[in-house]
């Protein structure tokens, strides 16, 4: 698998801060517990290392309670990076953060100069576009702004929904192959998949459908026995990495890393 929507060379995390108790949440499920997410957190970077990528392990940023979501700061493509605009206020200034990072990494990076607003949770790359979903976080005019850039650089991006009072887009789907989506069914039967190849996360286990495929690894949450089989009989090598603490805050697999090839 070479493909750059599935191959990757270098990866970005951000080590959780003390102010996780305070990051957002749709609902209170629980104070997340710092040691047990470094501890997850630190299974997750070993993961990402273990496929061969680098991984830039950024330090902890105590003033943004959700900044190890680093996912929702940037997009990076082959051609550069785009540097993202939250629609959680409380996540603007994270961006800033991002920045220098990025600009170390990739020789073009644009930005989302706003009004509108987009956040990485809700973009999806795979093998022949981008999907990028409304949603509560992601504006149309934000949209506009980064299909603009994405056709500067040859991609072809599609605006598509994020279901209602679903966090992000890819809180509910994955790419597994350039051609291969996991999703849940209530995505799904949205259509917007129509043409790929779509796998379905099992009955019960709508939390699993935040993973990632990162080079010959599909990185997934623990604690979705039959999404996590399945996956395995298809063939995919599968790791579980603990979540217990970051879903207390609606964040995943994804949400944890910046990845790219360069
Ligand atoms: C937030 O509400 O922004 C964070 N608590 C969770 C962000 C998760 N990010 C992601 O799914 N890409």
């Amino acid at each position: 698998m070479t493909h750059p929507s599935c191959t990757f060379t270098r990866a970005i995390t951000r080590r959780p801060a003390p102010s996780i108790v305070d990051g957002l949440r749709a609902e209170d499920i629980g104070t997340p517990d710092l040691d047990r997410m470094l501890a997850d957190h630190a299974d997750y970077v070993a993961a990402l290392k273990s496929t061969g990528a680098e991984v830039i392990e950024l330090p902890p940023l105590d003033a943004f309670p959700d900044a190890q979501f680093v996912e929702d700061t940037a997009l990076c493509l082959p051609q550069g990076a785009v540097l993202m605009r939250p629609g959680a206020p409380s996540r603007l200034g994270e961006v800033a953060e991002m920045e220098p990072t990025l600009a170390a990494c990739h020789g073009d990076l644009r930005r989302i100069e706003g009004p509108g607003f987009v956040e990485g949770g809700d973009i999806l790359v795979t093998g022949r576009e981008i999907l990028v979903g409304r949603s509560a976080r992601t504006d149309a005019a934000g949209v506009a702004e980064l299909a603009a850039i994405a056709s500067d650089w040859g991609h072809s991006l599609r605006e598509v929904q994020t279901p209602e009072g679903v966090l992000h887009f890819k809180t509910d789907c994955s790419l597994l192959e350039p051609e291969t989506i996991l999703a849940t069914r209530r995505l799904a039967a949205s259509g917007c998949f129509d043409g790929y190849k779509v796998l379905h996360v099992a009955e019960g286990e709508e939390a699993a459908a935040n993973l990632i495929r990162f080079n010959d690894l599909v990185i997934m949450p623990a604690g979705f026995p039959r999404t996590a089989e399945m996956l395995e009989r298809e063939g995919f090598t599968v790791t579980r990495i603990g979540n217990s603490e970051c879903a207390k805050l609606d964040g995943g697999m994804s949400c944890l890393s910046l990845r790219f090839w360069g």
